[in-house]
């Protein structure tokens, strides 16, 4: 059965609130709430339940001509088969490399594993999204 509630803003509140709705194409007040409390409590929960299983989203771009980066990265990777379970590669020009690696494990695990990769030199735009598990399916 759906909660229903009401609740009041402030004028000043209100009118941001509506153009935030309108900048971010929603048609429905109530879908944006429901967006913006699911993001307040999905990242409640990474912060909070740290053992939680979750899936990550790791992406960044780095020159394959960096000296042993394309090999080190391979390398974090293998020593984390159980955390990275699938990479995908793009050749964007002469220079450079984009991958995205699908991760799926303890939200810490992730995090840590995202921030390893993130941080080596020659990394760039490294950005890790994560996504909780409901318990259910677990780490
Ligand atoms: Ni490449």
């Amino acid at each position: 059965m759906t909660d229903r509630f009401t609740v009041s803003l402030e004028p000043a509140l209100a009118a941001e609130f509506s153009a935030f709705l309108a900048r971010k194409g929603y048609d429905n007040r109530s879908e944006a709430v429901r967006d913006l409390i699911r993001e307040a409590l999905t990242r409640d929960r990474l912060e909070h339940a740290p053992e939680g299983g979750c899936v990550g989203v790791l992406s960044y771009l780095y020159d394959h001509h960096e000296r042993e980066l394309s090999k080190r990265l391979t390398e974090v990777q293998h020593d984390h088969h159980d955390l990275s379970v699938t990479t995908l590669h793009m050749h964007l020009d002469r220079d450079t490399c984009v991958e995205t690696a699908l991760l799926r494990g303890r939200a810490q695990d992730v995090l840590a594993f995202g921030e390893t990769v993130m941080s080596r030199p020659g990394i760039q735009h490294g950005r890790l999204h994560r996504i909780p598990l409901p318990d259910r399916q677990g780490g």
